[in-house]
């Protein structure tokens, strides 16, 4: 399915009257403050976050899953999907690909096709943490620190692999998240599963192309449960240094133990400039793949605080990192999952951009906690909706993509076209 731009310029006519009311207020109250609105519309119109190929069906948890109707059963048919969240948003310009579930059987036809939905590559994926059908040797006991150099040899070469398809599409990053660990004490060796794990590392970095970045995640828990030999921020980031310059850390928020201040590791990254991704999500307990923004969205602010910060005082060299989401929920449609996801990232964002940086670091220099502690509020309590909407519009989206989403009737649509059986492969 494909919305017409007339469909968008339709969806906004009846809401521009009011829309109009509510920014000119929210601007004059704004630059009375001395804050270049235009300057934060501007951002955000220029903002993408990259669509997980994974995220466009219902995902399962391990007592099942309940599918949506109309979920895309093709590579093809997921592009259409991020097309039409992007068409509303026009935020959501890139994907993010997991291979083996999203293999593109004729790159260069998929390549053409995204183009033609304004969709660019984004990191690619590397899966080692499942067998695959005809697989050689089982990644049961791991995959790149496996005490076996045969069963490293056949994930390194997978992920060799993955980078090639990612040349082919056009994409300039590979994310290695593996599922390597232990569930048991004395199942490793700590010290040989982190030393396999860099060699296989180190072969794997060696095959990126010159203008390529690795991303390596880390995740505390999860399928292993007594140690991940990628287990925090501190041992990706000790990896990305000992690959090199093309090497950086990947954060996930769902990746953290409970109450991990995740700001603050953002913001010691980036004075490192060894930041390269973030996987949007939320979570209560664990690795919910809850939608972002919707149970922690003080925390989510505070991290783009710090990024907005890192962003600015770009020293040493940061770049700047490649925005992903990265949450498959199993009970709601996950379109508008997804929508929801991309307006509580660009709504934290514009909040952070609202702070008065000076301000805050003249209240630091003076201890002043409660005045630091304000400088935030502030920002935090405006209601920055009207500034996303005009952002959209500008960039010829619609004023409100889950209302227009609805009143499109996209999924009666795709289900029409699809059916109520369709499965999106993935998760
Ligand atoms: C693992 O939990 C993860 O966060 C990694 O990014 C994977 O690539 C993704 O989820 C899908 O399994
Ligand atoms: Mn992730």
């Amino acid at each position: 399915m494909k919305i017409q731009k007339k469909q968008l310029i339709q969806a906004n006519k009846g809401k521009l009257a009011q829309h109009n009311k509510e920014l000119k207020n929210l601007v004059s109250k704004l630059s009375s403050k001395g804050i270049n609105t235009n300057a934060i519309i501007k951002t955000i119109q220029n903002y993408e976050v990259a669509i997980p190929s994974w995220a466009l069906g219902a995902g399962g948890t391990r007592f099942g899953r309940f599918g949506f109707g109309g979920e895309p059963s093709s590579l093809h048919e997921k592009l259409e999907d991020i097309g039409v969240i992007h068409a509303l948003t026009k935020s959501a310009g890139a994907v993010s690909l997991h291979i083996p579930w999203d293999i593109p059987k004729d790159p260069k036809a998929t390549k053409k096709f995204a183009k033609n939905l304004g969709i660019k590559f984004d990191a690619m994926n590397s899966n080692t943490f499942q067998d695959q059908p005809g697989q050689k040797y089982t990644y049961k006991y791991g995959s790149l620190c496996d005490t076996d150099p045969k069963v490293r040899n056949q994930a390194v070469r997978h992920n060799k692999k993955v980078i090639d398809y990612g040349v082919a599409l056009g994409s300039k990053s590979l994310t290695v998240w593996l599922a390597d660990g232990a569930n048991f004490p004395g199942q490793n060796n700590f010290r040989t599963a982190l030393n396999n794990t860099l060699d296989s590392l180190k072969k794997i970095y060696k095959h990126l192309p010159k203008d390529w970045k690795l991303f390596i995640e880390y995740k505390p828990y999860e399928p292993n449960f007594y140690s991940m030999v990628i287990q925090d921020w501190g041992t990706s980031f000790l990896l990305a240094n000992a690959l090199g310059p093309k090497a950086y850390t990947l954060v996930d928020l769902g990746h953290h133990l409970p109450n991990t201040n995740i700001e603050q590791i953002v913001a010691t990254l980036m004075s490192q400039g060894k930041l390269g991704g973030f996987h949007f999500n939320d979570s209560k307990y664990g690795d919910d793949d809850l939608t972002v923004g919707a149970i922690k969205p003080y925390q989510l602010f505070l991290i783009f605080n710090e990024l907005v910060f890192g962003m600015k005082n770009n020293k040493p060299k940061n770049p700047i990192p490649a925005w992903m989401i990265d949450a498959s929920h199993n009970i709601k449609d996950p379109l508008e999952d997804l929508l929801q996801s991309i307006l509580a990232i660009e709504m934290a964002y514009a909040k952070a951009l609202l702070v008065d940086q000076k301000a805050l670091a003249l209240a630091q220099k003076n201890n002043d906690i409660t005045l630091a502690q304000e400088i935030l509020a502030e920002a935090y309590q405006t209601d920055v909706r009207p500034l996303l909407a005009e952002a959209r519009r500008k960039a010829g989206g619609v004023l409100n993509p889950i209302e227009t989403y609805r009143a499109l009737d996209v999924r009666s649509k795709l289900i029409a076209e699809r059916g109520t059986d369709s499965k999106a492969t993935g998760l």
